[in-house]
């Protein structure tokens, strides 16, 4: 996913009234690809309404209501992965920057400033003059992050990017000869199927030199129920979220899904022979129905109990991640799980490619 993280609208409304103090000394900022086509043209949702099985792009969780609702899922009873990454975090931080020494920091979907506090905490302790780079789709967000962040450490240079990974990890600047670490959190990595996985580590391994960092956080393997109780919670807030992508499409582009229409399904598909260790998630179509996004013009008819599938969310096997990779020069340097091995944290480092950067 590109995250848009997790605020509220309050605080969204406060971010558009800071717009004025941007010009903070210790703020850079680029609002990336404002004259490229949108990729937000509707064009991926016909694409995925037309095929078999139908899905729908997961980053239309993410309006305001959508990446609160998110915020609400990471404090579930049955949401692990947040906590268990969190934990991580307070427990390894200072030997991953013991690890790595004084680096740039960029993150990727910046997310709740929770996690990378426990990152910037940790980073301090080694480098007076800090340089963190947040990234993520939405400028509002990223500005209150911004602006508090900036407030509470004194010292820290900020350069925020409002783009797509893909914008922001092609026009990230230099700034500072120290070695970069790229940030990766909250197992986002298992929202992209294979060929975007590749795609996305091809873009990581091409932002960073030899010798730089990867910090990586994903979810691991687990029984079936424990899977499935994360994303099927007992307060209904992840089928909240899930149906409110309809609510986002409706309003986006002039549809007229009818959310009573449309059940939350969330199961637990594991195929070894077909590879596949993945949470799904879908909406099931209560009836025969015909939908219409207007602003698309565009029809699609379901038939009753028919699904979308909104997200897929796989579960990784630290091997096979290992190998994946390395397949990008991209090798662990240390691995970090809790007791119960739910979740890993991940140093990577990029190594040389003989041949391309290296003799
Ligand atoms: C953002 N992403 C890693 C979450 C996940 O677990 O795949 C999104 C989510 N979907 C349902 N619950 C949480």
């Amino acid at each position: 996913m590109q995250s848009t993280s997790q605020f509220n609208q309050a605080q969204f409304n406060q971010a558009q009234s800071n717009q004025a103090q941007l010009d903070h000394a210790r703020l850079r900022w680029m609002t990336l690809g404002a004259s490229e086509p949108s990729a937000d043209d509707g064009s991926e949702i016909i694409q995925g309404l037309s095929q078999t099985p139908k899905t729908l792009p997961c980053r239309y969780f993410y309006d305001d209501l959508g990446s609160a609702l998110f915020e609400k899922i990471c404090d579930l009873p049955e949401y692990y992965p947040t906590r268990t990454e969190q934990g991580l975090l307070e427990t390894y931080a200072a030997e991953v920057a013991a690890l790595t020494g004084s680096c740039e920091l960029v993150e990727l979907g910046s997310g709740s400033s929770r996690k990378t506090r426990l990152i910037l905490d940790a980073y301090s302790q080694l480098d007076d003059h800090l340089q963190y780079c947040p990234i993520d789709v939405s400028a509002g967000i990223l500005k209150i992050t911004a602006l508090d962040l900036l407030d509470q450490y004194p010292t820290l240079r900020l350069c925020g990017l409002a783009g797509t990974y893909e914008q922001a990890l092609a026009k990230l600047p230099r700034t500072t000869p120290k070695n970069r670490m790229l940030i990766f959190l909250g197992s986002t990595l298992g929202n992209l199927n294979d060929a975007e996985c590749h795609n996305f580590l091809d873009l990581i391994q091409t932002a960073l030199q030899p010798g730089e960092f990867f910090l990586l956080g994903v979810d691991l393997q687990k029984p079936a129920a424990i899977l499935e109780a994360a994303y099927n919670d007992a307060q209904g807030v992840t089928a909240a979220f899930n149906l409110n992508i309809l609510t986002h499409l409706n309003r986006r582009f002039q549809g007229n899904f009818d959310l009573s229409k449309f059940e939350h399904w969330a199961f637990y598909r594991a195929d070894a022979a077909a590879g596949l260790s993945q949470i799904e998630m879908h909406l099931r179509s209560l009836q025969a129905q015909t939908v219409s996004l207007e602003a698309l013009n565009f029809e699609v008819a379901l038939e009753a109990g028919e699904t979308l599938r909104t997200e897929i969310s796989r579960k990784f096997h630290l091997p096979t991640l290992t190998e994946m990779l390395e397949n990008h020069a991209i090798a662990p340097l240390k691995t970090w799980t809790d007791p119960k091995s739910w979740f890993a944290l991940l140093l990577c480092q990029r190594q040389c490619t003989p041949g391309v950067d290296c003799p």
